[in-house]
């Protein structure tokens, strides 16, 4: 056994050479992986082998190049100079793919001559979602396998393609029994035998496209890519490889991956792809999880089956129950019946469909809730209906079951209080629709035990979700910023803007949709209610704008009626004229003057907005880190994603101009400004990015 840079090793066995990558935890491609890898193949060279396999110790493949390494000059040997050696290497190599192969770590797979992969690995270049391309040859040689539409669609989408479905899209030519190390070997063994000669893609012509199928994928890969700069790269370097020498095309692709990881796009993705992985932590000691088998959901209305729905897609059963069997019939019948519509559409095969439908169990007895390791109740937002159901559930749950409530606002700490089991309770705060959201919110009360916290993340991760640890506290994270940014929009109304200069000032920013349009979209009367139900406790010296309130009076309660901030035609928003003259009346009302917002000074506003609730919602310990919060807003609230998150994009920006953020929003609300918090706040992420331009400037 040779052992290089102890990250590759090779063994010969059996006369082949076997290249292990391990670099846990999930064997990146970094500096000492290349330098070994390409070691390694100078070796091979130098014996008489029957085939080499190049497999991943630990738990995958090479799961990508080192993404920590992006932000400074990459040190030799790169990529595409291992890749080049495996294609010049005498013997035909084969890749054995287990856990995952993504970017990089598939673009060694396709340097090889053959890959193999275990039944349960993921391959794809997911280099888009992180605002660069593939920098090693997927934009070339995945084409000549696939054909350029589909590379255009597999590419710009950065998707994970199951190892079944690469097979049958010919990306994978054999699959493992298994993903034991063993199963590997001997497939791609045997692989090797029934090939033993050289097959490089990049000799491979690009099949002869269909011009209309190009056009259509490039089309919807710019839409779903909302254009992003890296995204239409993505499409030409595509495209290039039928038009252009392969080497000229490889050189071309390196330029642009060069170029766009050094770009501050990336370097927000790269923010949020740490971010992500670190808010699923919490302070403190981590506890072993403790399993679920079944789950229990108590209410099945809109929340309750959405919470429904994403548990029996990350195949675990479900006991629903309602109050009565009526209600019981129809939850479970909406439940199907949303199933049904998923093969319908082709997003579900039936096989999928009818076993999700045997996992669930309908009920209108709590008492059928006996056997589940954790329960979720998902009833009517009021304390007292809420305290009521956990004071029984107290009495029928099994010891140690997980206890956790869906509230959005109410104190948990008041819940667990009323149980003797208030070290087993959390919050779970989905986000609707709950089984397409990816944010969750999981919530630590005062009593929540370390264990209750884990089996919270760990039940997060198993539905596929984007878990952020908060502290109980009114709004949690997310709600409580959002607060704030809904707030300030109404201000700005109030002072001068019309709905549409707000919402297309947020959309402009990058929102997915505008604050105002978001409230139309979920119902004003549910905000409403609760405004009605705070109106005894509202501080008097806060400011209050009563325009919200005056649309639902006259019956604007959104898109759902027809009409709120806009009038809702055939579906399609249009400013209403009812409702400047409410906004007229309000202003009057109040003596205020409107003025000119320009869009800067509507993002301004809101940004100033949230940055002042964040540092709040930081100091407060709510949230535990400051990349929690950009997580949250990202996946909950719909900040564009490519500017990393409220608190990254703000860590970029010149400290005056936070300071007139911070400005604005304070003259807005008339409260105290928040700058002294917003720049403690914000420092450690502009330590971040000084400790960016030294290491790009290669001085670090
Ligand atoms: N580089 C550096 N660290 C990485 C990494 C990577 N590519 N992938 C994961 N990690 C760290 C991660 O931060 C965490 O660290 C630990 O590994 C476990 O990860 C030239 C340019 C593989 C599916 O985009 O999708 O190659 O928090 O918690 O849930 O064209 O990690 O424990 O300290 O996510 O089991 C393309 C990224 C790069 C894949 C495993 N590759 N990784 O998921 O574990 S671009 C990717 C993942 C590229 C080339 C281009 C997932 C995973 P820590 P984890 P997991």
């Amino acid at each position: 056994m040779i052992q290089h840079d102890a990250v590759v090793r090779l063994e010969i066995v059996d006369g082949f050479g076997i290249v292990t990558i391990d670099n846990p935890p999930v064997n990146a491609g970094s500096t000492p992986v290349r330098a070994g890898l390409l070691a390694c193949l100078a070796d091979v060279a130098q014996h008489d082998l029957r085939g080499v396999v190049l497999i991943g110790a630990g738990r995958s493949f090479v799961a990508g190049s080192d993404i920590r390494e992006f932000g400074a000059p990459l040190a030799p040997p790169e990529l595409p100079q291992v890749i080049a050696a495996i294609e010049d290497c005498p013997h035909p190599v084969c890749a054995a793919i287990h856990g995952a192969a993504l970017g990089g770590g598939f673009e060694l797979a396709l340097g090889c001559d053959l890959r193999i992969a275990a039944p349960d690995a993921v391959v794809g270049l997911p280099e888009v979602t992180l605002g660069i391309v593939p920098g090693a040859g997927g934009t070339q040689r995945l084409p000549r396998l696939t054909g350029l539409a589909k590379a255009i669609t597999l590419v710009c989408s950065g998707r994970r393609i199951s190892a079944p479905e690469a097979h049958d899209l010919g990306l994978i030519d054999a699959l493992a029994a298994s993903s034991d190390p063993q199963a590997l070997l001997t497939t791609a063994f045997r692989a090797l035998q029934g090939a033993p000669h050289k097959r490089r893609l990049r000799d491979l012509p690009v099949p002869v496209a269909d011009p209309d199928a190009v056009k259509t994928a490039e089309a919807q890969a710019l839409r779903r890519g909302k254009g992003r700069p890296n995204v239409q790269e993505a499409v030409a370097l595509v495209k290039l490889s039928a038009e252009m020498p392969t080497d000229t095309a490889l050189a071309r692709e390196r330029a642009a991956f060069q170029s766009l990881r050094l770009q501050e796009e990336a370097f927000a993705l790269r923010h949020l792809f740490f971010a992500e992985r670190a808010a699923t932590r919490f302070e403190g000691p981590t506890a072993q999880p403790a399993e679920i088998r079944r789950v229990g959901i108590v209410g099945g209305g809109t929340m309750g089956q959405g919470i429904c729905r994403a548990v029996l897609a990350a195949g675990l059963p479900v006991t629903l129950v309602e109050r009565d069997a009526q209600a019981r019939d129809a939850a479970a019948a909406a439940i199907t019946g949303a199933l049904d519509r998923s093969v319908g559409k082709g997003h579900l095969s039936p096989d999928d469909a009818y076993a999700r439908k045997a996992a669930l169990a309908p009920s209108h007895s709590l008492s059928d809730l006996a056997d589940c390791d954790l329960v979720i109740e998902a009833v009517f937002e009021d304390m007292k209906v809420k305290q009521d159901l956990f004071r029984v559930l107290d009495t029928m749950l099994k010891p140690g079951t997980l206890l956790a409530t869906n509230t959005s606002y109410l104190d948990i700490d008041a819940l667990a209080a009323v149980t003797s089991r208030a070290a087993d309770v959390v919050g779970l705060h989905f986000f609707s629709p709950a089984d397409m959201m990816k944010l969750l919110e999981v919530v630590r009360a005062e009593h929540s035990a370390d264990r209750s916290l884990s089996t919270a993340l760990a039940f997060a991760k198993t539905l596929g979700k984007q878990a952020v640890v908060a502290r109980n506290a009114d709004g949690f994270i997310g709600n409580r910023i959002y607060a704030a940014y809904r707030r300030h929009a109404e201000f700005l109304i109030e002072d001068g803007a019309t709905p549409e200069e707000v919402d297309n000032a947020a959309t402009d920013f990058g929102f997915a949709m505008g604050p105002l349009a978001v409230g139309d979209m979920s119902g004003l009367d549910i905000a409403w209610a609760m405004r009605k139900r705070q109106a005894a406790t509202r501080d008097p010296a806060a400011r209050y704008v009563d325009i919200p309130d005056r649309l639902c009076a006259a019956g604007r309660f959104g898109r759902k009626v027809g009409g709120g901030w806009y009038d809702y035609i055939d579906g399609q928003l249009h400013p209403s004229d009812d409702v400047a003259a409410i906004i007229a009346q309000a202003r009057a009302a109040k003596a205020i003057t409107p003025r000119h917002f320009s869009p800067d000074d509507i993002q301004m506003r809101l940004l100033g907005a949230i940055l002042s609730e964040a540092a709040a919602v930081l100091a407060d310990g709510v949230a535990q880190r400051a990349g929690d919060i950009d997580v949250t807003l990202v996946h909950g609230y719909g900040f564009p994603r490519w500017r990393g998150g409220p608190l990254w994009r703000a860590s970029g920006e010149p400290p005056d101009r936070i300071a007139r953020m911070c400005d604005a929003a304070a003259q807005a609300s008339g409260a105290e400004g928040a700058l002294g918090s917003v720049t403690d706040m914000l420092a450690p992420l502009r330590a971040e990015r000084q400790e960016i331009e030294k290491r790009k400037s290669g001085h670090a």
